[in-house]
C-alpha cells in the first residue's frame, strides 16, 4: 500500500511535471513572437520568408487575441528590403500592418490588410528597416501570412548612362535594374559587359518582374542577356520580360568569358525590375555551345508550428523566357544602316536619273539643229 502511495505520487509528479512543460514550451513558443517584444530579424541577399504562427502552404491557422510584432533589418544602411506578401486573415478582426521604418511611427506601407491574396503584394521599404504588425481578435481563424523578403540596392552604376564594364570574381556580386528594388524609370536603356579573366560567367537572376503583353511578345520592357561581348551577336541571347511571379529564376552559364546584360523600358508603365548575381566560374570548360538552364523546380516551404523564417526562396508559377535569334537588341543599328543605304540607293539612283536625262537632252538637241 505504502508502494502503491510512492508510485501514485512519482505519477502525479510526473504528470504535473508533463503538464508544467507544456505550459511552459507553449507560453515560450508564443511570447517569443507575440506580446510582449518585437522579434529581430536580419535580411540578406537570399530570399527569405516569415510566417505568422501556425501558417502551412495551403493550411494551418493562427491563434485568437494575437498581437505581433517583427522588424526585419536590410543589415546595412545602403540596403533596401524588398517584400512580397500573400496572406489569408479573417476580416475585420485580424490584420497585418507593414510599415517602412523601424516601429509603427513610421510610414504605413500597408495601414491593415485582410481577406484573402495568394497573388503576391509588393512592397519595397525607402530605408533598412520594415517593421510587420499582426493582430487578431476573439474568433475565426484564418491561414495567416507569408511574408518572403530580400535586402537588395541599386547595383545598375554608370551603365544606364554608357556600357558599364563588370569583372566577375569568386565571390557573388550584383547587377540590378536601375533604382532596384524600387520601380524602374522608363525609357531608359542600360547595357552591362561582364567578364571574367579566369573562366566563364555564371548569372544567376534571383528576382524578375518586367512589364509585358499579352500574348508575351517582350514588345513593352525587357533585358536581354548575350552570351559573348557583341551585343549584336544573336547566337545564344535569352530575352526575358513578364510581370513577377511568372518568371522562374533561372542561371545562364557563358560559353566564353563575357557575357552582355541589356535593359530597355519603354515610356509607360514601370515595375521593379531584376536582380541577378554574377561570378566567374573557373572551372568551366570552354565550348562554343550555349549553356543556358533554366530552373523550373519549385521552390516549397516548410510547415513549422510556429512564426519562423525559411531559406527558400520565392515561389513563382512559369517562365516566359525565350530564346531569340532575332531580337531587335541592335534594332537601331540595323535601322541607321537601312536608313544610310536606303539614302545611297536613292541618291545613285537620282544621279543615274540626271545623267540620262542630260544624254536624252543633248541627243535632242543634235537631232533638232540640222532642221534650224
Ligand atoms: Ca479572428
Ligand atoms: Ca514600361
Amino acid at each position: 500500500m505504502e508502494q502503491f502511495g510512492r508510485d501514485f505520487s512519482r505519477s502525479q509528479l510526473k504528470l504535473l511535471f508533463g503538464i508544467l512543460v507544456y505550459i511552459q514550451v507553449n507560453i515560450e513558443s508564443i511570447s517569443s513572437t507575440c506580446d510582449v517584444t518585437t522579434r529581430e530579424i536580419t535580411a540578406d541577399s537570399n530570399w527569405r520568408s516569415l510566417i505568422s504562427t501556425g501558417y502551412q502552404e495551403g493550411g494551418g491557422s493562427y491563434i485568437n487575441n494575437m498581437n505581433c510584432w517583427w522588424r526585419i533589418d536590410a543589415g546595412a544602411d545602403d540596403l533596401k528590403l524588398l517584400l512580397f506578401l500573400t496572406y489569408d486573415l479573417a476580416c475585420p478582426g485580424d490584420k497585418i500592418y507593414i510599415y517602412d521604418g523601424s516601429d509603427t511611427t513610421s510610414t504605413a506601407l500597408d495601414n491593415g490588410k485582410c481577406g484573402t491574396s495568394n497573388t503576391p503584394t509588393h512592397y519595397s521599404t525607402s530605408q533598412r528597416h520594415a517593421y510587420i504588425l499582426m493582430v487578431t481578435d476573439a474568433s475565426i481563424q484564418r491561414a495567416g501570412f507569408k511574408l518572403e523578403y530580400l535586402a537588395a540596392k541599386d547595383y545598375s552604376g554608370n551603365g544606364c548612362s554608357s556600357t558599364q564594364t563588370l569583372v566577375a570574381g569568386d565571390d557573388n556580386r550584383f547587377l540590378s535594374s536601375p533604382n532596384f528594388p524600387g520601380l524602374y524609370p522608363n525609357s531608359r536603356t542600360c547595357r552591362w559587359l561582364i567578364t571574367s579573366a579566369t573562366g566563364n560567367v555564371d548569372l544567376d537572376v534571383v528576382f524578375s518582374d518586367i512589364e509585358d503583353d499579352l500574348p508575351t511578345q517582350c514588345s513593352y520592357d525587357k533585358y536581354f542577356i548575350n552570351d559573348g561581348n557583341d551585343r549584336c551577336d544573336m547566337n545564344g541571347v535569352k530575352t526575358v520580360c513578364s510581370q513577377y511571379p511568372k518568371v522562374t529564376p533561372f542561371t545562364f552559364t557563358s560559353s566564353g568569358s563575357s557575357v552582355v546584360v541589356s535593359f530597355f523600358s519603354d515610356s509607360n508603365v514601370n515595375r521593379r525590375g531584376f536582380l541577378m548575381k554574377y561570378k566567374s566560374n573557373a572551372t568551366e570548360t570552354t565550348t562554343a555551345a550555349t549553356q543556358t538552364t533554366e530552373s523550373s523546380t519549385p521552390q516549397t516551404t516548410t510547415a513549422p508550428t510556429q512564426t519562423t523564417e525559411s531559406s527558400t526562396p520565392q515561389t513563382t508559377a512559369s517562365t516566359t523566357i525565350k530564346s531569340l535569334k532575332d531580337s531587335n537588341t541592335c534594332m537601331d543599328v540595323r535601322i541607321v544602316i537601312g536608313i544610310v543605304f536606303g539614302c545611297l540607293v536613292l541618291v545613285i539612283f537620282s544621279c543615274i536619273l540626271v545623267v540620262l536625262m542630260v544624254i536624252r537632252f543633248y541627243n535632242l538637241r543634235k537631232t533638232v539643229k540640222p532642221n534650224e
